[in-house]
């Protein structure tokens, strides 16, 4: 299988988040990436290749054109404003207030494109998130000529952003600009499959009134986790959209044996859709050891999600999203994509 990566990820770095009532560093960090690349190379997973330049217009087929336009300008509007940290919004347009108007302020326009202070900016942060553009929607180009499988290393993730909004690490959904790219190539459905440990809540919004792109997540129960206000079992999608989004929320604490029984259904949903491209938001966050999440997989469980996924049989896009036990992402990551080749 061959893996997209371009180290412009890590022009993204340094930046905090408040957790608890105290700014911390960003768990979303560098290290992931290249520990993911470094175990790319020793499990002899194949080539690793840099992505090709692409325009922004597969980011509006999934993106509102004002909130795409936004996302280059925010560290020049932050910092000639002669602010020194992360750049991120602190109010939002919630019930009872006007999200019809765009305020002029950068930190307000910022709360105004959020659903959260999670997606912090730095100075690097557009060029890295451009490059998980571009890695995503060339390892698609993998998958539309005909490989079996690709892994598009995107860094930062991609999969809590939505139409018109960023938050929880992500600014643009790479996993849904992906689907909808191949898409407009020709596949005549796409399944994505998201198995973060968070409910995938900007992919589910994106095609909520789908018929073409069937959603499945497989996360922690938005009633005790974040991102709170999306992703209980009774989304299922409206309009022709209707029956196409498939959410699996889960307790604290749950392990392969809950967790697998959960992915099982999900794949016997994805198999009767008959896709013609998978597209897998990935996320080992799942992970016993993950210092931000609450599941309990285990690194020999990997394996076995990436076996069950080649089960279904289809030409298979891999999109990484989190995972932040560091010293294990690697190992946890890469299993998943031997566990298909093998599978
Ligand atoms: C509450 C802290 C919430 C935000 C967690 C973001 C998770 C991001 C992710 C992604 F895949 F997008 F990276 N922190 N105590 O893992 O879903
Ligand atoms: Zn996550």
């Amino acid at each position: 299988m061959k893996t997209i990566f371009s180290p412009l990820h890590a022009r993204h770095g340094g930046q905090t988040e408040l957790i608890a009532g105290e700014i911390v560093p960003g768990f979303e960090k560098p290290a992931r990436a290249e520990i993911i690349k470094a175990r790319v190379i020793e499990a002899q997973l194949g080539p690793i290749l840099a992505p090709e330049n692409h325009d922004l217009a597969a980011a509006h087929r999934v993106h509102a054109t004002d909130y795409v336009a936004f996302l280059p300008t925010v560290w020049p509007r932050w910092s000639a404003a002669g602010k020194l940290g992360s750049a991120m919004g602190f109010a939002w347009p919630t019930r009872g207030l006007r999200g019809d108007v765009v305020p002029e302020a950068i930190e307000a326009a910022l709360g105004f494109y959020s659903f959260d202070g999670g997606a912090g900016f730095v100075a690097g942060t557009w060029a890295a998130v451009k490059s998980a553009y571009d890695v995503a929607l060339t390892a698609a180009a993998l998958v539309r000529d005909g490989e079996a499988a690709a892994f598009g290393l995107c860094r930062p993730p991609g999969h809590h952003a939505g139409r018109a909004f960023m938050g929880g690490y992500c600014y643009i959904n790479n996993a849904a600009v992906a689907a909808q790219w191949l898409r407009d190539q020709g596949a005549a459905r796409i399944a994505i499959l998201d198995v973060d440990y968070h409910h995938g809540n900007g992919t589910q919004e994106i095609f909520y009134a789908r018929g073409d792109v069937l959603v499945a997540n497989l996360h922690a129960d938005p009633l005790i986790e974040y991102p709170f206000f999306l992703g209980h079992a009774d989304e299922r999608g409206i309009g022709s959209g209707e029956g196409a989004n498939h959410n699996f929320p889960m307790p604290f604490g749950t392990s392969w044996g809950a967790w697998s029984t959960a992915l099982d259904e999900a794949c016997v949903r994805i198999a009767r859709f008959a896709p013609d491209v998978v597209v897998v938001s990935l996320g080992v966050d799942t992970f016993e050891k993950d210092p931000i999440s609450r599941f309990e997989l285990t690194s020999a469980d990997y394996p076995k999600i990436g076996a069950r996924i080649a089960r279904l049989g289809r030409p298979t896009l891999f999109i990484m999203e989190g995972g932040y036990a560091v010293e294990e992402i690697g190992i946890n990551a890469v299993g998943v994509l031997t566990g298909f080749a093998d599978g």
